[in-house]
């Protein structure tokens, strides 16, 4: 196991403290100073540096982990100085997506991040020209390291084509999606707010669930269970914290599955500290709204298991207060508690505004076509003498072409008609002549 230091200008690196646990790295000390600003050459001010220094001859660490966003030459500073390798908080952001990612889209994605992040810190090599005293990775000598920066910028280029072309793959496969109506939900929020843990108990799914963070980096779409109608759902990656921005860059392809669902529920862990709720919510909140358009965003309190009635009247409060107009759902994936609740709301994005009733002969078509039905309509049906009387609520969308379905396997006494959504009807359609009657 590697051991490491933390450098941080603030209190709280707990944070940084699970990220590091997650990468497998111990920290053997924290050298906090508070300042405002991180200082422009060294990080820690020169004072705190030097004593440092003296501090870490006692002590054996394989990195330096700072706790921030370093500017390339504030790196090669610290690495010169402590003669040691030195990552900042995207670099370890970093490293735990390389670890994670297994699909060829996230080592694509996370490679991709990878060479943009690295370019900077590279370029401030060269331009000092001493790699050859650079501890850790890319050792070598101002030529190898000359030839590397070429060769990263080519490579950064073609991996970013080849994503373009998997953006392009998967815009035809939600469109594709929706040709078929199927609605779509997905997941999105914090890291480990508990998204996998909920989609395993919508969709009755076995994707990855752990303690440790960004345990999810690839995207799973699964169908919700207990709805009528497909309605899919998507979990992907999660979001951090300053999150660096070649990596959002990078995996823009698999945050689109949650910017273009026709619902975004937003996760979080109910049962944290208030303030730390409302700075993951407002991180998520700026993530998702600036990309997300009209799209609708239910936020989903999780882990209501662990909290006590007055602490969840009081989370409860607080989130309100945050989210404003958006609706708020109190939930557990462990207990199950609010999945109901959560379910029906999941339920109204298909915005079955349309009915239809008609009568069909009991032939192996019309059970084919009932069963196509059911997976983009809700369907009821009533079996009188031969054959069945079937009452169908749909999109309008989708309306003209069910009519036309039932008209090929010999439908009869076929009714189509807008209802508004307190369920009156608006105007009638009437394929047949007759009058339908009223869904039950
Ligand atoms: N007590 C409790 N724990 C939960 C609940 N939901 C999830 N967890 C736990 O929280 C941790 C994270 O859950 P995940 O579902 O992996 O979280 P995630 O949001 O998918 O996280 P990433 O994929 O890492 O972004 C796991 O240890 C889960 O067992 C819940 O409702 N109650
Ligand atoms: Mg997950």
């Amino acid at each position: 196991m590697k051991r490491c230091v933390i450098f941080s200008l603030a209190e709280d690196t707990d944070e940084m403290k699970a990220l590091l646990d997650t990468l497998g790295v111990r920290v053997m000390r924290e050298f906090v100073q508070r300042r405002e600003r991180p200082h422009k050459a060294s990080f820690l001010g020169p004072g705190k540096i030097d004593e440092v220094f003296q501090e870490l001859e006692e002590l054996e660490i394989d990195l330096i982990v700072v706790s921030g966003v370093l500017r390339p030459s504030q790196h090669h500073f610290l690495e010169m100085k402590f003669q040691k390798e030195c990552v900042d908080r995207p670099g370890v952001i970093l490293r735990i997506f390389a670890d994670h990612a297994h699909t060829p889209e996230a080592i694509a994605q996370v490679t991709l991040a990878k060479l943009r992040y690295e370019l900077p810190f590279l370029r401030e090599w060269i331009h000092k020209a001493k790699s050859k005293n650079r501890p850790g990775f890319l050792a070598g000598g101002g030529y190898a390291t000359d030839v590397y920066f070429e060769h990263a910028k080519t490579h950064a280029r073609r991996i970013e084509q080849g994503l373009l072309e998997l953006s392009r793959q998967r815009e035809i496969t939600r469109r594709k999606r929706r040709e078929k109506g199927y609605s779509l939900v997905s997941l999105a929020g914090y890291t480990n707010a508990g998204k996998s843990a909920l989609m395993n108990k919508l969709c009755e799914s076995d994707v990855l669930v752990n303690d440790r963070l960004f345990s999810t980096l690839s995207t799973t779409t699964r169908k919700v269970k207990g709805i009528k109608g497909t309605i899919l759902m998507t979990d992907t990656v999660g979001f951090i914290k300053d999150l660096p921005p070649d990596l959002v860059n990078a995996f823009n392809s698999t945050l689109e599955e949650i910017f273009y669902a026709d619902l975004i529920l937003l996760v979080l862990d109910a049962s944290e500290d208030e303030e730390i709720i409302n700075q993951k919510l407002a991180t998520s909140l700026s993530v998702l709204q600036p990309r997300v358009e009209n799209r609708t965003i239910a936020v989903i309190g999780n882990k209501v298991d662990l909290l006590s009635q007055g602490r969840m009247e009081s989370v409860t409060a607080a989130v309100k207060k945050t989210i404003g107009d958006y609706e708020l759902f109190m939930t557990s994936a462990k207990s199950e508690e609010g999945l109901d609740r959560l379910r029906e709301r999941i339920a109204k994005v298909r915005n079955f505004d349309c009915e239809i009733s008609a009568t069909i002969p009991m032939t192996n078509e019309s059970y084919s076509l009932l069963s196509r039905l059911r997976s983009i309509s809700e369907v009821q049906e009533q079996v009188v003498g031969k054959s069945s009387r079937i009452f169908i609520r749909c999109r309008r969308e989708d309306m003209d072409r069910i009519i036309g379905w039932l008209g090929t396997v010999g439908a009869m006494n076929t009714t189509g008609r807008s209802i508004a959504s307190n369920g009156t009807s608006e105007q009638a359609r009437d394929s047949t002549g007759s009058e339908g009657a009223p869904l039950p």
